[in-house]
């Protein structure tokens, strides 16, 4: 399958607005400024389609892209940005949560996390929800062009180390290079051959 058609459907920013699942999703989750909008622009093959920043926190609702008329694309906000309010994280985290928990049609996660670093408290937390909550996910390791093939080799087995998850694929990935641009594609498309 490839993805032809894409469009921005809506962006959520309330629980009440969070509309009932009705299509299956593909999930973008991770740290804030870890690239996933970039990720979502480079599978749809749409520079600007999700609105990317270099400065964090850019993504400050829940963004949904219906993909081939069939899929959503959902662009999550970035956590652990440090500099909004203590008010603005709750609602944000409040979202997400109560995203994770509104009994979606869930295709499959991505947690994005910085190759470049150990993954934080917060991605920990996050990936231990994925596993204990049964999701299927896969872990992408952005900015893959920001280190040489033998360094990010070594973050690859670090990170197994750290996450205690060594049986799910965990895949480098640039934005800028496009590198394993084609494998995700082609697992997101492996969810929808039936
Ligand atoms: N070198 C490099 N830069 C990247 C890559 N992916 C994203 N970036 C840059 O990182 C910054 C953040 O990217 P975004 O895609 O906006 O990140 P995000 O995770 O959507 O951020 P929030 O919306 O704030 O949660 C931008 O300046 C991107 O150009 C990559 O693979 N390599
Ligand atoms: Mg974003």
């Amino acid at each position: 399958m490839k993805f032809l058609e894409s469009k921005f459907e809506c962006s959520i920013y309330t629980k009440k607005d969070l509309f009932p699942s009705l299509l299956p999703e593909v999930v973008f989750s991770g740290r804030s400024n870890v690239g996933k909008s970039s990720l979502i622009n480079k599978l749809l093959n749409k520079k600007l389609l999700a609105r990317t920043s270099s400065t964090p926190g850019k993504t400050i609702g829940i963004n949904f892209y219906k993909v081939n008329n069939k899929i959503f694309f959902v662009d999550l906000p970035g956590y652990g940005y440090a500099k909004i309010s203590y008010a603005e994280k709750r609602r944000l985290s409040e979202l997400v949560d109560f995203y994770f928990k509104s009994r979606r049609k869930f295709s499959l996660i991505l947690q994005i996390i910085d190759i470049r670093f150990p993954p934080t408290q917060s991605d920990l937390q996050m990936i231990n929800f994925l596993k204990v909550s049964n999701l299927h996910f896969l872990i992408i390791m952005s900015k893959s062009d920001k280190l040489s093939k033998s360094q990010y080799k070594e973050k690859v087995q670090n990170i197994c180390k750290e996450t205690y998850i060594n049986e799910i694929e965990k895949i480098p990935f640039s934005s800028l290079t496009g590198h394993n641009i084609l494998n995700i594609k082609k697992i997101i498309a492996s969810q929808f051959k039936h």
